[in-house]
């Protein structure tokens, strides 16, 4: 071994000796990367966010010297708690095979090198590594990325850089955007959100174009609100009013308000009144990657009318294939056309009428288990993959092939057309809808603008999206359970394999309801097992619920 690579080696131990007694592991506490990452109280969170800095790292190393992420949230989750997760040089979620490891790795009491030769990491010769790092606006925030920092430093070669307090899918859409070798700053993302945003109004029939259209925010008191606040002027044709915008006084982040509070609990936020009634009004949560929509309609109680994610993705998944029909069809002449595979992805939890929708729409409809990791991957598949979780995570992923054709056609159609036929028309709105939908992550900014360009686009009125189906009546309830993991699905979490008996008695209590529709999973983020029952009245989704959750407590107990 050559000498300055033995000194290299010996210097590589000595760090992470060093960070490892900085930041020992409290004893009897397991950490585990779960369905997004690491997750507990913020307080006592360094270890493993140091430990995350060091895999974050290593996973650069491993790749290169990509960039790689780091984003430090707990999402929707209590203002105490705090969490952390890694974003791949693709800015989509760290990827899966590297959870074992990350598993290891965090839990490791002294020093992480052992594990990292295992993974085949040639620390100790020459390396480079950079870590894109964000935080959001909890207070936990600026000691833990202290502690991703001094995890990231403890890697000889490894170059860190703190991109400031963001929203998680600004972080993914910089990671993506480095590796891309295009600008990744922060203004760049918001010049890119404004000028598609405007872009896409620029071709909103002439008939359909009306006054500003107001819309009401709720910011979940998170960085979501803080970064609309930042750029609502730029955006004309949509009047913003931003509440629980995370200013002093304005009230707690998630607490009472926010996306996972509006959809889990279909009541007003904090911050909204009788006023309001009628008003369209959108809900991010506290890190700006989910996103609802709701409104108000009655000043007589607090419940309102949801417009969820299977809805955005309903609306996301008109347009565009009405855009392709446009590119396609072009009023029967004979043109280029485009071959695109639009495919659509949903989890257990979508609402069966939603995906009845989709169908009669002739769409193709994948199914994949919860978690933002599993659908991004499988809507990869197709030229357009179209994904979102009930809960609001969710985008529109392009792939390369097909922006480049778009890109071309749009040049031919161009050159015939100088003033623009419907034709092109559509492909250009089509590019559009790639530049503003974040491609790396689900981004409730860039959804919320996507939205509003849609609606405009087809004149439509919140009541009319909401016309698009009916919800089927649904209920979700939670298990307390000794041993979650004793539950093993499949099927896309839709059927149950482990118990064994367990599918038959679910099957057993569904063929008792019209419409029924019931699984069972065990949760990725807490300890508890949940129960999804669908069936044509909410008693009886209420009831089927409560029967099977009757024989998951029976059975585990
Ligand atoms: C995490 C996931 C979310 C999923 C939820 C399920 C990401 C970024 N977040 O919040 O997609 O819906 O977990 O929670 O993937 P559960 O496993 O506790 O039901
Ligand atoms: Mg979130």
């Amino acid at each position: 071994m050559a000498a300055n690579q033995e000194e290299q080696e010996q210097e590589q131990r000595r760090r992470l000796l060093a960070v490892a007694s900085r930041f020992p592991l409290p004893s009897g506490c397991r950490f585990s990367y779960g369905t997004a990452g690491f997750r507990a109280d913020g307080a006592t969170m360094a270890p493993a966010v140091c430990r995350a800095g060091i895999l974050a790292a290593l996973r650069s190393v491993k790749l290169a010297g990509a960039a790689v992420g780091i984003v430090i949230t707990a999402s929707h989750n209590p203002f105490g708690d705090n969490g952390v997760k890694i974003a791949d040089p693709d800015g989509g979620m760290m990827a899966q095979h590297w959870e074992p490891f990350a598993d290891a790795l965090t839990n490791a009491p002294l020093t992480p090198t052992p594990s990292s030769r295992d993974e085949g990491i040639p620390l100790g010769s020459q390396h480079t590594a950079q870590v894109l790092l964000g935080r959001d606006t909890r207070p936990t925030g600026a000691y833990l990325l202290d502690a991703a920092l001094q995890g990231i430093n403890a890697i000889v070669g490894a170059c860190a850089i703190d991109m400031g307090i963001l929203t998680t899918p600004q972080l993914h859409w910089m990671v993506r955007s480095k590796n891309k070798g295009v600008k990744a700053s922060e203004s760049d993302y918001f010049m890119q959100l404004i000028g598609s945003f405007r872009r896409m109004l620029e071709l909103v029939p002439k008939d359909k174009i009306g006054g500003e259209e107001k819309l009401i925010v709720d910011g979940a008191n998170g960085i979501g609100g803080v970064k609309l606040e930042q750029i609502k002027a730029e955006l004309s044709g949509l009047d913003i009013n931003v509440r629980n915008s995370g200013k002093e006084g304005e009230g707690i982040l998630n607490h009472m308000c926010g996306a996972d509070f509006v959809q889990k609990e279909r009541v007003t936020p904090h911050g909204f009144s009788s006023e309001d009634v009628g008003v369209r009004c959108a809900s991010l949560d506290g890190d700006a990657d989910r996103l609802v929509y709701f409104r108000l309609p009655s000043a007589s109680d607090n419940r309102v009318d949801l417009v969820d994610g299977d809805k955005i993705l309903s609306l996301f998944a008109l347009f565009i294939r009405e855009q392709l029909d446009i590119v396609n069809n072009n009023g029967g002449q004979a043109n280029k056309s485009l071959s695109a595979r639009l495919g659509i992805v949903q989890t257990a939890y979508a609402n069966g009428a939603s995906t009845q929708f989709l169908k009669s729409l002739g769409l193709e409809v994948a199914f994949t288990p919860t978690g933002v990791k599993y659908l991004h991957k499988r809507a990869l598949d197709y030229d357009i993959g179209i994904y979102f979780e009930a809960n609001g995570h969710g985008t529109v992923v392009f792939s390369e092939d097909l922006i480049s054709q778009l890109e071309s056609l749009s040049n031919e159609l161009a050159s015939q057309a100088p003033t623009g036929s419907a034709q092109r028309h559509a492909v250009m709105r089509l590019l559009a809808t790639s530049q503003l939908i974040n491609q790396a992550v689900g981004d409730a900014l860039s959804g919320l603008l996507l939205v509003e360009a849609i609606l405009q686009y087809k004149g439509w009125s919140f009541q009319n999206w909401c016309e698009l189906y009916s919800d089927l009546p649904s209920r979700q309830l939670k298990v307390k359970v000794k041993d979650r993991s004793v539950i093993v699905t499949t099927d896309a979490e839709t059927k149950v394999s482990q118990p064994s008996g367990l599918q038959e008695l679910i099957d057993k209590e569904t063929a008792n309801y019209t419409h029924g529709r019931c699984f069972v999973r065990p949760s990725g983020t807490e300890d508890v097992v949940r129960v999804y029952a669908e069936a044509s009245t909410q008693v009886e989704a209420d009831s089927l619920a409560k029967s099977v959750a009757h024989h998951v407590e029976r059975i585990l107990g």
